[in-house]
């Protein structure tokens, strides 16, 4: 395959290495012990034992010998808030002393604080601090971050969240998705009508946002303290006219089947979970909607009630993980963190981890056909780490053994 002039694009390989390709339809992590892979420009020419690469793809190729280390995909956390300003480091002092998220909530406190603090900030400001997080993730791998709004909560607020978002990916390679999540929370103007702003949020802010094209997908939190299942209806049928994909925070504190009505809308997930039901997760699982575990959270507000794993098991409902990075319930930005939560304290094994930051995540975000797999024709978005087993990414807690990190082959 000779190939000359300025349109060639660069080869690479990575050679002597240990793969997890997470290629659909293998069993488990999809191991491969003598691996490479070769990539051209920013896709994935091939993946898999080194003896069975075609020659051709290693000449004129960059070639690394990979010393045994590990490649995995490069990670992605498909559910984070991790455009905010300030912080909440006084509530988590509060909640210490003995009051829970949903009396802080109702205080005044909780998201409306996080609200007044993104409304006073510049769209530079937010940039500035919210770089740090997405860095933090960036160090352990990640090459795609999911970014919700949702402090905004009016149209120039949302808007102002969402060209953060879009800002932070053209700082760093990195591939970020935007979510449009106006039905968060009630702002303080609201004054406590929630059926009038979701009017607003259907007749006006959804629609200036999709034809703004800010963002990727809808989201909402369906919730005692936040909204209702009727009302998230009202918000997925408005995503819909715009054929904007949507998903939600369902189920997390109380079950008001909101993993049901998420199916029930095709939804691409539906995250938290625990309180989900034997019903909810059959739904889940025959609408292709993928359940995003988030440990962080359960973790930080001291939930005790788990997500239904085997349920999920038992149905085959996809499972993904996610730092659900907040300010409020999971002021997280470590996906190895999240995933050792996920084994420990919900049960899940090392592939359901690994595959749900990789594979599974992809699935999450409606991107299997992009990224999460280490599969020719997808894009070169790799994680090398310096480890003998892929469990090893799942059981250390605040160490980063990762090497290198690809983004688009780069
Ligand atoms: N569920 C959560 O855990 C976060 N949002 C949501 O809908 C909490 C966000 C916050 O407290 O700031
Ligand atoms: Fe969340």
């Amino acid at each position: 395959m000779a190939s000359t002039g300025s349109d060639r694009k660069l080869r690479r390989v990575w050679r002597n290495a240990r793969l997890a390709t997470l290629a659909e339809g293998q069993a488990g992590l999809g191991e491969v012990e003598r691996g490479a892979v070769a990539i051209e420009g920013e896709r994935i020419l091939f993946a898999g034992p080194q003896a069975e690469m075609p020659a051709v793809f290693a000449d004129g190729s960059d070639v690394t010998d990979c010393q045994g280390r590990l490649i995995t995909p490069g990670l992605i956390d498909c559910h984070t808030h991790l455009v905010w300003a300030g912080n909440r480091a006084n509530e988590f002092e509060m909640r210490l002393a003995g009051a829970s998220y949903e009396q802080v909530a109702r205080a005044g406190g909780g998201i409306v604080s996080s609200v007044k603090a993104l409304r006073a900030a510049s769209e530079d400001d937010l940039v500035r601090q919210s770089l740090p997080r997405l860095d933090a993730l960036i160090a352990e791998g990640v090459t795609t971050v999911e970014i919700k709004s949702g402090y905004g909560l009016d149209l120039e607020n949302e808007a102002k969240s969402l060209g953060a978002a879009r800002r932070l990916q053209d700082a760093r390679r990195v591939t970020v998705r935007t979510t449009f999540l106006g039905a968060h929370a009630l702002p303080p103007e609201a004054d406590g009508d929630k059926e009038a702003f979701i009017n607003k949020v259907v007749d006006e802010i959804l629609p200036a946002i999709a034809q703004l094209d800010l963002a990727d997908a809808v989201d909402g939190f369906c919730e005692g303290i936040a909204f209702s299942p009727e009302q998230m209806a009202r918000v997925f049928e408005a995503a819909k006219a715009f054929g904007l994909p949507v998903k939600l925070h369902a189920d997390q504190l109380s079950n008001l089947h909101g993993a049901a009505l998420a199916a029930r809308y095709g939804a691409l997930s539906a995250d938290h979970l625990e309180y989900t039901d034997e019903a909810g997760a059959a739904a889940m699982a025959k609408a292709g909607t993928v359940a995003v575990m988030l440990p962080g959270a359960f973790y930080f507000i001291r939930e005790t009630k788990k997500p239904p794993i085997d349920l999920f098991r038992k149905h085959g409902t996809r499972m993904a993980v996610a730092t659900d990075c907040n300010p409020g319930t999971s002021p997280l930005t470590s996906l190895l963190l999240a995933m050792n939560m996920a084994a420990t304290l919900f049960g899940m094994t090392v592939e359901e981890c690994i595959a749900g930051v990789t594979r599974e995540a992809a699935r999450a975000l409606g991107m299997s056909g992009e990224i999460g797999t280490l599969e020719a024709g997808k894009f070169a978005d790799l994680a090398i780490w310096d480890v003998e087993r892929p469990a090893e990414l799942v059981y250390r807690m605040g160490f980063n053994p990762l090497h290198a990190r690809i983004w688009r082959g780069g």
